[in-house]
């Protein structure tokens, strides 16, 4: 019934196209929000970042990031700007953002000011 077809085809869906719909229902810092807590969830516990096996573990726990090996860890690499092998917090909701270039445009403003305060701080 809810079942959708599969079947190669498109290039991926699932959470990429959410983005922009969470987007229009939350307005730009909402959805920040959601993804600090989409963070959250993903994030190693014990050490406050985003790894490979905690992005593998906790993913499914979303249920709707339907993503195999290779995605998540493509997702690793091109998420973790200071090559650390972690993704942060701040890493994190750039990555979501960089999927999803119509938020992007949107959110420019956002990041502007969000990596002008990350490279000042560090
Ligand atoms: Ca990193």
């Amino acid at each position: 019934m809810a079942r959708k077809g599969g079947g190669g085809g498109g290039g991926g869906g699932g959470f990429h196209d959410l983005l922009p719909v969470m987007a229009e229902k939350l307005g730009g810092e909402g959805l920040i929000n959601e993804l600090c807590n989409g963070f959250q969830m993903l994030m190693d516990k014990e050490k406050g970042v985003i790894t490979l096996e905690s992005l593998r573990r906790n993913s499914s726990l979303l249920g709707l990031w339907d993503m195999g090996e290779e995605e998540l860890v493509s997702m690793m690499r091109e998420g973790d700007l200071d090559g650390d092998g972690a993704l942060n917090q701040m890493e994190f909701c750039v990555l979501m953002f960089r999927l999803s270039p119509e938020l992007m445009e949107e959110s420019l403003y956002w990041l502007d000011d969000a990596l002008e305060k990350e490279f000042k701080a560090s």
